[in-house]
């Protein structure tokens, strides 16, 4: 017997206890699907056995189908064989579900002639979220059991119900502290009888509600794939007998298994759980305790990271220069809170509590109490390294130091202090208290619990931490640089604001770059080229000119209007081609496609040259730093995963001839990207490497 088959025990009272074992998570693979029908079998062909209980043991019931045998060939049983085998039991399965029971796993449950479910239990078909559709029967098993319009709800959304509603809805039959004991006592009641399987279309509940809820479903799916499948499948337990919904089902999840899409979406779904593996870390590596927080400067940023500190249960202390910035910084904080309470996503109850936790103080010496301090002040150097210097004489022994620098050098900050080993970057993403990445800086001398200190903490705020090198603008922002100055460029030789964000939401974003530049305000980047005595001739023209973005009325739009977004402008076209004419540009019509390529290749290729130079582990690492971090369509599986799509030797053939249009060196492709196109690769090939 394979170890990952379940273990079954008879005991006296004469149930046979099937305990599915497959850590972590009971994954349904090969081995579990045809332990579950060996166990079924020996259970109904001993006489000793009188009824089935069916769990799982560890940390729930099960995670579903086990996503890594998808695309490979198939293992027999299949999971819907395997389910039927429990359906047909002629003695009755009680499923005794602690835990999760999702996806396959529910689907296992729905088998099973009856439901048990600890106060834990969580129940849930999430196919949805991989661009699939449940397979394993739960499309035609569930709206049988508990009405058509709240299965769509469960199956469209993919969230997962508790135990009591979950109760409520007719899924379980009973929610007990001990699941095993009380499915045990429901299996022996039901021995004897004939078991009830989820067939009956008694419940399946009006065809008209069932039909209201599929429209504004698909209105509200768009395009979604999974959604028109789930509406499909569902549609046929109203017109079908139960095999042909199942046949349907199976046939949608193929299609839907086989599509670029879903293999994108379980592309990030990995990417995202190995991004938690922090590499080179000494085995057995702890993060540091942390019970209290301060976060340093209390603009925009640093209020909404003192939020999710509160958001996450944990005390902080915001930290200003004087009274008067600490009040703006606390009411800004309050006014997010009430936006929430009024939009409905926050109790009155709840926000006092988080606001509890925020306490706001004028001095640095206010840090002295925390086990972790992060700086969120000016992007300027000289002042990160006077606060850092400061900070080494009050911080506690042990704190971890973090800055939120979004480009600056951590080791040079880190320098400022006697102890290196605690200073890292903790980089979140704007708005702080709703954008999920955060990249993890590990400077040069960055001890290792600092970094799973950081690690750890990021996910306590229900962050997506991703650890990155030292390099100017880190992962992201690195990247961003290079599409950035691709934008700027297509502008002078020929493309206008709105066909480039066009370009760009065609793909999927939800913006463009001059949108998201208009949104954020155009002066930051005119403040960092200056800075940095670098130029872009149109961004600075329509800075010099007062167009900051939305803030001032105008930017590469007009926001002037009733409409709240922004409209192209006359004028920003006249400075643009004034600005293409002052540089010697003839200009020429760009199509989508090309303006397209010009923004996501050369991100590829800086995100090459981050692979070669170590600042990201993994190919991965940058897929999920994207997807959180900018709103990467999750459908494309985010910049890494494209490439590989796409192939890699096209993007060379592309970036040579882009780099030989423009005579722009940047352009030329990154040796990995050359390495791995001749070599026949993708990027996907360096994954094992670095697991
Ligand atoms: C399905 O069921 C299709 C059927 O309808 C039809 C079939 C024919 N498979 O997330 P964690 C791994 S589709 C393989 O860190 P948590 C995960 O990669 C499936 N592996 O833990 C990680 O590995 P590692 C529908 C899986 O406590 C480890 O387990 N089900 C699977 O934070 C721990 O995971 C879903 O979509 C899997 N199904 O969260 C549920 N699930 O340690 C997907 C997990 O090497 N799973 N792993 O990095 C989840 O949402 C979360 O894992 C769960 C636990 C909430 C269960």
């Amino acid at each position: 017997m394979t170890p990952s088959a379940p273990v079954t025990s008879v005991h006296a009272d004469g149930v046979a206890l099937v305990r599915l074992s497959n850590p972590p998570v009971n994954a349904l693979s090969g081995a579990v699907r045809g332990g579950v029908v060996d166990a079924l079998q020996k259970a109904n062909a001993d006489p000793a056995v009188r009824a089935i209980v069916l769990t799982g043991e560890g940390r729930g019931f099960s995670a579903g189908a086990d996503i890594t045998e998808f695309g490979k060939p198939p293992v027999s049983p299949s999971l819907s064989e395997a389910i039927a085998s429990v359906e047909e039991s002629p003695k009755p399965v009680v499923a005794a579900i602690s835990g999760n029971a999702l996806g396959g796993g529910l689907e296992l449950a729905l088998g099973c002639h009856a439901r048990v479910a600890a106060p834990d239990a969580k129940l849930g078909l999430p196919e949805v979220k991989l661009g699939l559709l449940p397979g394993a029967g739960g499309t035609q098993r569930l709206p049988r059991l508990i009405g058509a319009v709240p299965a769509l709800k469960i199956m469209v959304e993919g969230n997962p119900i508790g135990a009591e509603a979950a109760k409520a809805a007719g899924l379980v039959q009973e929610v007990a502290a001990d699941p095993v004991g009380a499915a045990t006592a429901l299996a022996l009641s039901l021995a004897g009888s004939t078991p009830r399987r989820s067939r009956d279309a008694a419940n399946l509940g009006a065809r008209e509600a069932f039909e209201e809820a599929a429209v504004a479903t698909l209105k509200r799916a768009g395009e979604n794939p999974s959604a028109a499948a789930i509406v499909d499948a569902v549609r046929l337990a109203f017109e079908k007998p139960i095999e042909e919904g199942l046949a349907a089902e199976r046939a949608h999840f193929v299609r839907l298994r086989d599509d670029p899409r879903s293999k994108a979406l379980r592309h990030l779904f990995f990417a995202e759980r190995a991004a938690a593996q922090i590499p080179g870390l000494p085995k057995g590596t702890k993060g540091r305790e942390v019970a209290r927080a301060a976060v340093i400067g209390g603009g925009t940023m640093g209020g909404g990271i003192a939020m999710n500190f509160a958001n996450a249960g944990i005390p902080v202390t915001l930290i200003e220069t004087d009274q008067d910035a600490l009040t703006r910084g606390l009411e800004r904080v309050a006014g997010n809170y009430a936006t929430s309470v009024k939009r409905g996503s926050l109790t009155e109850a709840a926000r006092d509590q988080r606001m509890s936790l925020i306490k706001g103080a004028v001095g640095l010496e206010a840090a002295a109490e925390a086990d972790v301090v992060i700086e969120a002040v000016f992007e300027e150097m000289g002042l990160k390294k006077e606060i850092f210097g400061k900070l080494d004489g009050i911080a506690k022994p042990g704190a971890v130091l973090a800055s939120n620098t979004s480009y600056l050098d951590v080791d040079e900050i880190a320098s400022a202090t006697s102890r290196p080993g605690d200073v890292l970057g903790m980089h979140f993403f704007s708005p702080a208290n709703v954008m999920k990445l955060l990249e993890v800086v590990r400077g040069a001398k960055t001890a290792p619990d600092a970094v799973a200190t950081a690690m750890e903490l990021g996910r306590k705020l229900a962050k997506v931490p991703v650890v990155s090198g030292v390099c100017y603008g880190f992962i992201g922002n690195r990247m961003l640089a290079r599409r950035t100055a691709q934008a700027e460029r297509l502008l002078l030789e020929g493309a206008l604001p709105q066909e480039v964000d066009a370009a760009l939401t065609a793909y999927g974003f939800r913006m463009g770059p001059f949108q998201m530049g208009d949104l954020a305000g155009l002066d930051i980047g005119w403040r960092i080229r200056k800075a940095q005595g670098k130029r872009a001739p149109i961004a600075d023209a329509l800075c010099e000119a007062g167009r900051l973005g939305q803030k001032t009325g105008k930017g590469y739009y007009d926001y002037s209007g009733a409409a709240r977004s922004g409209v192209p402008d006359p004028e920003v076209r006249a400075l643009i081609e004034r600005v293409s004419a002052e540089q010697g540009i003839t200009r020429r019509a760009i199509g989508q496609e090309e303006i397209t390529e010009r923004l996501l290749l050369p991100m590829i290729n800086e995100g090459a040259r981050i692979l070669e130079e170590g600042i990201a582990a993994r190919p991965g690492d940058i897929d999920v730093v994207w997807l959180y971090g900018y709103n990467w369509p999750a459908t494309t599986g985010g910049p890494m995963f494209y490439a590989d799509t796409i192939g890699l030797p096209r993007i060379v053939e592309r970036l040579e001839r882009f780099a030989a249009q423009s005579g722009d060196e940047t352009l030329q492709p990154a040796p990995l990207l050359r390495r791995l196109a001749a070599e026949g690769r993708g990027f996907s090939s360096l994954e094992a490497k670095a697991a």
